[in-house]
């Protein structure tokens, strides 16, 4: 049996980060004078920081020098780490534990492919680094999912081919990007939204060791 790699995005799979990105992105489109709603929110999972500014400029509809948008990015990402500075194990999502354990234990690999730069402080901050044997992260690359590029690293770094590659992810992005790379994509969240996932489940709380199994033989 070939060895799997399973690949991991991290906010919204592994963590929820969502709400900490969304108070300081909302802090900073109230200071520039631009309404931004949680649903607003929802547009920025999986997509890269210098993207998430641009759609939120999107919605105010003003233009902007280079020298600001550098300062916002800025201010954002000094706001936000404010925020992970706080994090800890009790923030890791429901059954995220058990199911790198169970994986672990079965001598299979893990990456993580996320779109965020503070993806290993983070790790670090919720005691999860040590289970990850190759880490991706918006650092790494210059494509942003649904390009392939990160989870391509990720496959390459651990020496699996694509087909044996099992991706995590809860944005449309990041399911389309697997897709593109011939991964099998499983879907974290709303199955409705993440149409074009192979198999899709509301949480980790929905995977049971079974279905691991028959990846693991497939
Ligand atoms: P940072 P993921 C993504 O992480 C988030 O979903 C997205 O909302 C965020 O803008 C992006 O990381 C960049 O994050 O500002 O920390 O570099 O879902 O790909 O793990
Ligand atoms: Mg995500």
């Amino acid at each position: 049996m070939n060895k799997k790699a399973f690949i991991f995005d991290l906010d919204g799979v592994i963590v929820d980060t969502a709400k900490y990105h969304f108070l300081a992105w909302q802090k900073l489109a109230e200071e520039i004078g631009v309404d931004f709603t949680p649903e607003h929110n929802e547009e920025l999972k999986g997509v890269s920081r210098v993207r998430s500014l641009e759609i939120i400029l999107g919605l105010g509809n003003f233009q902007s020098s280079q020298e600001d948008k550098d300062k916002w990015l800025h201010q954002k990402n000094v706001d936000y780490l404010a925020y992970i500075k706080k994090m800890d194990e009790s923030e890791i999502l429901p059954a995220v534990y058990e199911t790198l354990t169970f994986i672990k234990e079965h001598n299979q690999f893990i990456a993580l492919g996320s779109a965020s730069k503070n993806a290993r402080p983070i790790l670090e901050k919720v005691k999860l680094l040590h289970f990850f044997d190759a880490i991706v992260d918006g650092n790494d690359v210059t494509n942003a999912k649904p390009d392939p590029e990160v989870f391509l690293q990720a496959a390459n770094l651990v020496g699996v081919s694509n087909e044996n590659c099992i991706v995590f992810e809860d944005s449309q992005a990041g399911i389309k990007a697997a897709n593109i790379a011939n991964m099998t994509s499983i879907g974290i969240g709303d199955a409705s939204i993440l149409k074009e996932a192979r198999y899709c489940f509301p949480n980790f709380l929905h995977i049971d060791s079974s279905f691991i199994d028959t990846l693991l033989k497939d």
